[in-house]
């Protein structure tokens, strides 16, 4: 079955998985105490789509992730990032608010990575006022060490950790690289045993086993680089650990509609002008999904393992575990591949399973990594100390009906770096959903171009595009829509705390 049949099928192939199997659940009683742990583990790079796929024998890529849902776990249907990209994503979780409020609109310079963020006042310190022992694994931010102190010395982890295991300067390499525990320096080579997502998950299993929180609930966010490419030299695939190479081969490319689309007349400037992909572009593509697939393997080990050990120490009963990753990721869709873009790189792949959580639940509503820092505070009874941007999906989890009140849209940015802003709509009382998305090159507050995409039927047209191949920003019957949205755009784009929802 290809990538494509997937994506339409989804929700139900993943309803019919979950039937399946929540007979043969083992999931504990719920746990009395009132500040779960919190395991939030995020990947870089991963489409939702890889959700779905599976080896050549069958095996899904993600099957320890998807058994979470089966055994203890919601999965959310339309999980969005506000900005596709690494370092806004990041500080956006950090922080739970949008990027035009936290400021970090790009990975680097003076316009973002990890010095333009505040670091006085972000999550780790509200958890930790609140009794919680903090511990971050991996990947933090981009630019992180990449120019030491006048010193020569590392910079310090940021306020609210207890624990810093955090990969810096080029922290793109699955090998070679370093990382920083706060004293020390620890570089690791080129063996099997460096190959950095197992030793961020050895590492999580040993803090899990230590225990040096004690009696304090904890929350440890584990940022596996895996599938982000490798820049070790020059961007390459990822490499999978080594007992993983080789697997997907004899694997299909899955080509949704969108791959290589045929006519791209009606996209923005950039994309119009892309020629169609040349059989050896396709045949990186394919080199590149190869990779980024066997790379995921050993993330999903270690989701296994860190479940594994969460159960030997007797912790999982207290334990809600978190998976999402930073950006989606465009595997030739519209002719174009990586994250960045309003298009397939917004979505991303979000599951959350615990002792609270419904098991084998779908959430159809539109929620997106905002909303990330609300809930795990309302889970820890901690206060921001900023304004939040984003809800908590609490009410989400726990209403049995579906909640009554939800957002029907959400903002796009990525104002500077792609120089756009737009909207990501669905109304659960209608169905409808739309994509809209303002483009302004010149960044002087006018708009320049526009693409609005129809997923589902409308009165305007009685097939949906979910694909995002036809869009109708030229087309009269949708003209009042698009002064709609574009009030919405205009409206979000200085939202601030409850003013954005
Ligand atoms: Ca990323
Ligand atoms: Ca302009
Ligand atoms: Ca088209």
């Amino acid at each position: 079955m290809n990538r494509a049949l997937y994506t339409v099928i989804g929700l139900g192939l993943l309803t019919i998985i979950i039937l399946a199997n929540v007979s043969s659940a083992n999931s504990l009683p719920p746990s009395s105490a009132t500040q779960p742990n919190i395991v939030f583990i995020r990947t870089d790079d991963q489409d939702f789509q890889t959700f779905f796929d599976k080896l050549p024998n069958g095996r899904p890529v993600m099957k320890n992730v998807r058994e979470l849902i089966m055994r203890r776990g919601t999965y959310f249907d339309r999980s969005y990032v506000s900005f596709p990209l690494c370092c806004p994503s990041r500080a956006t979780t950090l922080t739970g608010q949008y990027a035009h409020n936290h400021t970090v609109l790009s990975n680097g310079g003076s316009t973002g990575g990890y010095a333009k963020l505040n670091h006085t006042n972000t999550l780790p310190i509200w958890l930790g006022q609140a009794g919680y022992y903090t511990m971050h694994l991996g990947k933090y931010m981009n630019g992180y060490n990449v120019v030491l102190d006048p010193s020569g010395s590392y910079h310090a982890p940021p306020a609210g950790w207890n624990k810093w295991f955090t990969t810096f300067g080029n922290m793109h390499k699955y090998y070679n690289y370093s990382v920083y525990d706060g004293t020390n320096v620890v570089t690791y080579g080129s063996s099997a045993s460096d190959y950095q997502t197992d030793v961020i998950t050895r590492q999580a299993q040993d803090y899990l086993t230590q225990r040096p929180y004690e009696n304090q609930p904890f929350f440890m966010q584990v940022d596996y680089l895996a599938p982000h490419e490798d820049l070790s030299m020059g961007n390459n695939p990822p490499p999978a650990a080594p007992r993983h190479q080789g697997l997907m081969s004899g694997s299909s490319l899955p080509m949704s509609p969108a791959f290589n689309e045929a006519d791209v007349s009606d996209k923005a400037i950039f994309i119009s002008y892309l020629p169609p992909l040349t059989s050896q572009d396709i045949a990186e593509v394919k080199n590149n999904y190869e990779h980024r697939m066997e790379s995921l393997l050993a993330v999903d080990e270690g989701v296994g393992k860190i479940l594994q050990t969460l159960r030997a120490t007797g912790q999982y009963g207290n334990t809600i575990v978190v998976f999402t990753s930073d950006n989606g990721f465009m595997l030739g869709e519209h002719r174009k591949s990586g994250k960045f873009l309003a298009y397939e790189s917004l979505r991303v792949p979000l599951i959350m399973s615990g002792p609270s959580i419904p098991k084998g639940k779908i959430v159809p509503e539109l929620v997106m990594n905002v909303d990330l820092t609300p809930t795990f505070l309302e889970w820890a009874s901690a206060t921001p100390g900023l304004l939040q941007d984003g809800r908590s999906l609490v009410p989400l989890l726990t209403n049995p009906t579906g909640t009554t009140s939800w957002r029907s849209d959400i903002l796009t940015e990525n104002p500077l770096v792609n120089y756009y802003r737009g909207l990501r709509t669905y109304n659960v009382s209608t169905g409808r959903e739309y994509l809209y998305t303002e483009y302004d090159y010149t960044n002087d507050g006018v708009v320049d171009e526009k693409e609005l995409f129809a997923l589902t039927p409308d009165s305007c047209r009685p097939v949906g595009d979910p694909y995002l191949l036809e869009s109708q920003h030229a087309n009269p019957c949708y003209s009042s829509l698009i002064q709609q949205f574009h009030n919405r755009v205009t409206y979000l784009k200085t939202c601030a705390g409850s003013t954005c929802t």
